[in-house]
């Protein structure tokens, strides 16, 4: 029978979030400590765990056909692999940082420095767009020290909270890349793979729409029904039902995540009582 073949990180910041999103997809994997692949129970799909590094390439040798990783490496290892779809976490940036003391203005400044990164390639593209000359020195980890240890003037690396930087007395000047991990594929996937693909695409993005929006519940006086449901658009239109108590409605509804605190406002302003907001899981439209 066929089966997809997924490849995600082994261990790590993407591991958690990659088994979870999964797992909301109703995918049931049992990973055991230590092994190198395992088998989802209910879904004909096996998953890889590999360094994060490695993903691209085995993906491009069809050893595996689609895989979780960041943005930053795909982008990094220049595979050929389909991008399919941002996944919504491991978010950070690929930023330039220097010294706290350096009195940067713009990017030219970076002329002639030395730059430590793990990034050879995304930096060498950002030097080039921005006909600055700088040397990169690569180095595999722990980037932030090298500036402190005399090996470079800047560095480029990943940030989150920033507290790395701090901590080792640096500040980001530039941000070069905002990564997310992402889904990606083999570029000659067979027609088996590929429709198992699409299948486990359709549920990830019933998983991601899911989470940007809230299903909502009020009551509202009849007299007040039309200007209620025009804030409500809902999937199609909202859902009315008579309440109990005469001159009452029971208006159901969904609504963005962005849009929430503005449309609860103005329904409270048009006499909406009694709100509950509840979690989505899955949303297909
Ligand atoms: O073993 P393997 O090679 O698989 O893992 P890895 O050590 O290469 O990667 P890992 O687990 O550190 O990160 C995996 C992916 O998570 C990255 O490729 C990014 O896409 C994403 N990600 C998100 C991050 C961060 N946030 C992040 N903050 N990856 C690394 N960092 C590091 C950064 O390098 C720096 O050392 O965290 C530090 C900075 O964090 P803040 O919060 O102090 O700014
Ligand atoms: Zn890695």
């Amino acid at each position: 029978m066929t089966k997809l073949r997924v490849a995600i990180q082994k261990s790590g910041r993407l591991h958690d979030d990659s088994v979870k999103l999964l797992k909301e997809c109703g995918i049931d994997i049992h990973n055991g400590v230590n092994k190198l692949k395992t088998e989802a129970s209910n879904f004909p799909l096996e998953v890889f765990f590999l360094r994060d590094d490695d993903i691209p390439q085995y993906i491009e040798d069809g050893v595996a056909d689609a895989g979780i990783v960041g943005e930053n490496v795909v982008l990094e290892k220049q595979k050929q692999v389909n991008e399919v779809e941002k996944l919504g976490f491991g978010r950070c940036r690929l930023s330039v940082a220097v010294g706290k003391g350096f009195d940067y203005q713009s990017c030219k400044d970076l002329n002639g420095l030395r730059i430590a990164t793990s990034y050879p390639v995304i930096v060498k593209d950002f030097l080039g767009r921005n006909d600055i000359k700088a040397d990169i020195h690569e180095i595999s980890g722990s980037v932030e020290i090298a500036p402190g240890i005399g090996l470079s003037e800047a560095i480029c690396d990943l940030v989150s909270s920033g507290s790395t930087l701090f901590m080792n007395g640096l500040k980001e000047v530039e941000v070069i890349l905002n990564s997310e991990a992402m889904l990606i594929s083999n570029q000659n996937l067979s027609k088996g793979p590929e429709q198992l693909l699409q299948k486990l695409l359709f549920r990830i993005k019933a998983v991601k729409k899911a989470k940007n929006n809230k299903y909502i519940l009020l009551n509202a006086p009849n007299d007040k029904l039309d200007a209620i449901c025009k804030l409500l658009p809902g999937m199609k239109s909202p859902t009315v039902l008579p309440l109990a108590d005469e001159g009452w409605s029971s208006v159901h509804s969904v609504v963005n995540e962005n849009d929430f605190w503005d449309i609860i406002e103005n329904l409270k302003a048009n006499g909406a009582q009694g709100i509950l907001v509840v979690p989505i899981e899955k949303m297909i439209l």
